[in-house]
């Protein structure tokens, strides 16, 4: 894969890939599977299938780039509004996913985790990625992690939630409340904010996403749908933040 990042080290041009500005964290709405296959007369579930080679393609680039955590946007709490057929077949998709491409994940030294709330979701779905998480425990590359059952007004009312409970047994003190004691309640603790969000499919919302984490993050927008997305793109959306940061960065 070529990485369009210029080299500033001039003295030395065997050097030719800058690590300057790469984000470390990256996450992604992975929109417009279902359209995808409309628009080829096929059933929706026929883009859900199709998208998850896209999500294999944009891990491996995301190994290349030495991104340190992926999170990707796989199933938030209002998908439980699709008709039960569709939801059936989605929540088959990470055992899918995983019986082909754990061991390449595990080559690749990728530690797979999951935010949301994943007590709710059916247990074929629950035991295949919680074996994937243990599986993947040790590995210290980047880290992916796949938001299941996942909304973010409710991670935060969770969190609020378990802050007033630790108040109430004194094992907190409500001055202690500050931003950096609040996030640590929060599915993604002891991660980095992400530094760029990613929504393919059109769409220029949140859609519930992140909220909290996501406040001071640079969001990229493409029309292209996931089963469309490539390295391409990928690389093109790292390569806009790059310059997004260099032409402040003086400031
Ligand atoms: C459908 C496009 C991988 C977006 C990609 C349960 C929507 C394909 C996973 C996956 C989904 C999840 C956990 C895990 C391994 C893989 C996945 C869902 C949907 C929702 F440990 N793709 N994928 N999960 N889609």
């Amino acid at each position: 894969m070529k990485i369009p990042f210029i080299n500033h080290n001039h003295s030395d041009e065997s050097i030719h890939i800058s690590h300057d500005h790469i984000p470390d964290h990256i996450a992604i709405i992975m929109d417009g599977n279902g359209r995808w296959a409309q628009k080829r007369g096929m059933p929706r579930v026929v883009g859900h299938k199709e998208g998850i080679s896209t999500v294999v393609k944009i891990v491996n680039a995301a190994v290349k780039c030495k991104i340190k955590v992926l999170t990707l946007y796989t199933f938030s709490t209002e998908n439980w509004k699709r008709p039960k057929p569709e939801v059936d077949t989605i929540l088959k998709l990470p055992k899918q996913f995983l019986q082909i491409y754990l061991p390449e994940l595990m080559a690749n030294n990728v530690r797979i985790k999951t935010i949301g709330d994943t007590s709710h979701l059916p247990p074929h779905t629950r035991e295949a990625v919680q074996y994937a998480v243990e599986r993947t425990r040790d590995n210290n590359g980047l880290q992916l992690n796949f938001a299941l059952n996942y909304g973010g007004r409710q991670e935060i009312l969770n969190a609020m939630k378990e802050v007033f409970a630790d108040i109430t047994d004194a094992k907190l003190s409500i001055d202690d409340v500050d931003e950096d004691a609040f996030s640590s309640y929060l599915y993604t603790a002891g991660l980095p904010d992400p530094d760029l969000l990613i929504r393919t499919g059109g769409e220029k919302r949140l859609s519930n996403y992140l909220p909290w984490q996501l406040a001071y993050t640079e969001f990229w927008f493409t029309d292209v749908l996931w089963p469309d997305f490539s390295e391409k793109e990928f690389i093109q959306a790292l390569e806009e933040y790059r310059l997004r940061k260099r032409r402040y960065g003086g400031l």
